[in-house]
């Protein structure tokens, strides 16, 4: 079987849960990585079988989920969380979140994954319009939810098993909006154009080149519908 590890499952409503049930009842083994912030709550809510009836899967059983790891993307290693986060309550609550760590954890733990998934983004200024958001609530949205992509694909590469030359077998996607190319109201805070990156990233092939060359990995973004997610109800969707 395969071994997928999704990132940015925090509840049963988004699109990384929705995700990870396909890929379980298609026989995959689930790892996630939940944001650090979301990790108790998540962890709690699953132990006491609050997602039990969202576990359901098309033959019955319940889905399993092998292991969750925290993870905050915007951080790639230890050298880059700032002193305010390390003391941070809830962060100092666990540790090996940022992305090298939980990729060293992955492969010590497993070896190696076969399907990569992205199903996170972050907008603090979201509700903004793109003229009124200042440079820190846009980096933060590019950071969040478009390097975060590339700082995955890059860390988890060495761990993803290789296709063979005509049969790709290594995968990686992540989810986009519609909103990178035309104007939807209500979208901002830069994440409009964080995730014109992610698509431009995958789209003009520069990590599915990169990633294709280096480890034969499919690197694609799906353009996703609305889903009455957490994030979305943020923004009032
Ligand atoms: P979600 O809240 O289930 O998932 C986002 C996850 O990201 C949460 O679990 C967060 O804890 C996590 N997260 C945030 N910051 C970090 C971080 N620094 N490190 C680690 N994890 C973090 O919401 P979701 O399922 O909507 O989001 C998953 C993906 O789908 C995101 O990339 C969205 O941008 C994308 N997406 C969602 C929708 C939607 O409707 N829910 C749409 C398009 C794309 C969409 O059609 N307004 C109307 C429609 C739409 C979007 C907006």
């Amino acid at each position: 079987g395969k071994r997928a590890f999704i990132a940015g499952v925090a509840d049963d409503n988004g699109y990384g849960w929705a995700i990870a049930k396909s890929l379980a009842a298609a026989g995959a083994e689930i790892l996630v990585g939940t944001w650090v912030p979301a990790l108790n709550i998540f962890e709690t809510s699953l132990r006491r079988g609050k997602f039990d009836e969202s576990r359901v899967l098309p033959d019955g059983s319940l889905m399993e989920i092998t292991k969750v790891y925290p993870l905050d993307a915007v951080f790639d290693n230890l050298e880059d969380v700032p002193e305010d986060v390390k003391a941070n309550k809830r962060y100092a609550g666990s540790s090996k979140w940022t992305v090298q760590e939980v990729a060293e954890s992955v492969k010590q733990d497993y070896g190696s994954i076969d399907i990569l998934v992205h199903s996170l983004a972050n907008g603090p200024e979201v509700t903004k319009p793109l003229l009124e958001t200042s440079r820190k609530g846009y980096l933060a949205a590019i950071s969040a939810s478009s390097y975060s992509y590339v700082s995955l694909l890059k860390h988890f590469l060495p761990l993803m098993n290789p296709g063979r030359p005509s049969f790709f077998c290594g995968s990686s996607i992540s989810l986009t909006y519609i909103a990178s190319e035309r104007i939807i109201p209500g979208y901002g805070g830069g994440m409009s154009s964080a995730k014109a990156a992610l698509e431009s990233d995958t789209r003009a092939s520069v990590l599915a080149f990169e990633a294709g060359r280096k480890n034969r990995i499919r690197v694609n973004t799906i353009s996703a519908g609305p889903l009455r997610s957490r994030a979305a109800k943020a923004i009032g969707f």
